[in-house]
C-alpha cells in the first residue's frame, strides 16, 4: 500500500474507534495503539524516511496531519467522557465494595505536651508565652547576661558556635543558644515593666549524652518584672506551679547557687511527687528521686542589677526574678521515661505508648 491509501485507511479506522469508546480506561489504551512508542501512527511518521525523496515532504504534512487529528480525536473524546461521567477517576477496575484504609492516628510529642502543660499554668498565673531564637548572638547568649568572653561560667555552656554563610563578623559570634535566658534581655529591650512572660523553647550543648543530658534538648525560662517583686514571689509562682504540674501538696527547696545573672541565684528542687519525699517507694529506693526525695527542677534567681542597668531599667525602682528549667527531664518525669534520649530516638513503638 502506498503512504497516501494508508494514511487514509489509518484516518478511517482511528477516528470512528475514538468516537465509540466512553471510558477513560478504553480511551489510554486507545492512545497507546494510535500514539504510543510502537503505535500505527508512530510507525507511519518514522517510515517518513523511507520513502522516495519527492514524495518525502508531502507524506510528512501528511502524517503529522493524521498525528494532529487523532489527538485532537482523543482529547474531544476525553472531554465528553468526563463531563458524562462526575467521578471519571472511577475506572471499571475499581471495586468500591472495599473496606478503607485505616486512618492512622497522630498523638502530640510528649516533649510537646509537656511545653503545653508548662505554658498552660504560667498562663493561669498571668504570664505570657514567647518564643526567640534559636540561633543568637554571642551578646545575647553570655555578654549582656554578666558573661563576659574569659569568665568561668562560660565553661558550663559547651557551645556550638554558628557560622554565618554571608561572613562572619568576629565581633559578633554567632552560636545556637545554650539556654534560653538570652530572652530575658531581649523582652526587657522591647518591652516595659510589668513584664510575665514563659519562654518554652529548643537549646543546644556540645556535650556527651546520657540518661538525663542531651545536646539538643528544651528549656523554659520565666522572667517577671515589676515594681517591689522579692524571692518571696518567685517561690510562691514556683510552689503553685509545682502543685498544678506534680499534684498534692508539694514542697519546693531553694539551694544556694551560683548564675551571673541572677543574684541571690537558686537551684529548685520540688519533693517527690512519686514517693511524696521519703525517698522509700515499695519497700526499695524511689526510682523515680534515686531515693533522694527531691526532684531537681531548675535554675532561679533575682536578676542581677547589672542586667537591669544593662537594658535602661531603675534596679531602684524595678526588680524582677528569672528561672529556667529542663522540659525533657519534666516530661520524664511525667511520663516515667527512665532516659530523656528516648524522647528523640524517633521509635513510634516508645513514642506510642507514654
Ligand atoms: C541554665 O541554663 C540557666 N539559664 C537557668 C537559669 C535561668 C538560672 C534563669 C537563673 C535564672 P542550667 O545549665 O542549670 O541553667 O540548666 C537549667 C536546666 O536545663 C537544668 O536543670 C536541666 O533541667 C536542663 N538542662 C541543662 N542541660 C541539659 C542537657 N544537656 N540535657 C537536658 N536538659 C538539660
Amino acid at each position: 500500500m502506498d503512504w497516501r491509501a494508508e494514511t487514509q485507511a489509518l484516518r478511517e479506522q482511528a477516528l470512528p474507534e475514538i468516537a465509540t469508546d466512553d471510558h477513560l480506561l478504553a480511551l489510554d489504551e486507545r492512545r497507546v495503539r494510535w500514539l504510543g512508542r510502537n503505535g500505527l501512527i508512530t510507525k507511519l511518521l518514522r517510515s517518513i524516511v523511507s520513502a522516495p525523496d519527492a514524495e518525502r515532504r508531502e507524506f510528512g504534512a501528511a502524517a503529522n496531519a493524521l498525528k494532529a487529528e487523532v489527538e485532537a480525536a482523543l482529547e474531544h473524546q476525553i472531554a465528553k467522557v468526563k463531563a458524562a461521567a462526575p467521578d471519571s477517576r472511577l475506572t471499571e477496575q475499581d471495586d468500591l465494595t472495599l473496606p478503607g484504609r485505616p486512618v492512622r492516628l497522630g498523638r502530640m510529642h510528649p516533649i510537646s505536651r509537656t511545653i503545653r502543660e508548662i505554658s498552660r499554668i504560667f498562663l493561669s498565673m498571668g504570664f505570657e508565652a514567647v518564643e526567640g531564637p534559636e540561633i543568637e548572638w554571642d551578646y545575647y547568649n553570655f555578654e549582656a547576661l554578666n558573661i563576659p568572653k574569659g569568665h568561668p561560667a562560660r565553661d558550663k555552656f559547651n557551645t556550638l558556635w554558628a557560622s554565618n554563610p554571608l561572613g562572619d563578623d568576629p565581633s559578633r559570634p554567632m552560636l545556637f543558644r545554650t539556654h534560653t535566658s538570652p530572652m530575658q534581655i531581649r523582652i526587657m529591650e522591647q518591652r516595659k515593666p510589668p513584664i510575665r512572660v514563659i519562654v518554652p523553647g529548643r537549646c543546644y550543648r556540645f556535650e556527651a549524652t546520657d540518661a538525663t543530658h542531651e545536646s539538643v534538648f528544651f528549656q523554659y525560662e520565666g522572667l517577671a518584672i515589676d515594681e517591689k517583686l522579692s524571692m518571696a514571689d518567685l517561690k510562691g509562682v514556683l510552689y503553685s506551679f509545682a502543685r498544678q504540674l506534680f499534684g498534692g501538696e508539694r514542697k519546693v527547696r531553694f539551694r544556694p547557687d551560683y548564675f551571673p545573672f541572677t543574684e541571690p541565684s537558686a537551684e529548685i528542687a520540688f519533693d517527690c511527687f512519686v514517693c511524696d519525699g521519703s525517698g522509700q517507694k515499695d519497700g526499695g529506693r524511689c526510682p523515680t528521686c534515686w531515693g533522694s526525695g527531691w526532684i531537681e527542677a531548675a535554675g532561679c534567681g533575682m536578676v542581677h542589677p547589672d542586667a537591669l542597668r544593662r537594658v535602661g531599667y531603675d534596679p531602684d525602682k524595678y526588680q524582677g526574678f528569672a528561672f529556667g528549667g529542663g522540659v525533657d527531664r519534666l516530661a520524664g518525669l511525667l511520663t516515667g521515661t527512665p532516659d530523656i534520649r528516648l524522647f528523640h530516638q524517633n521509635d513510634l513503638r516508645y513514642l506510642e505508648s507514654v
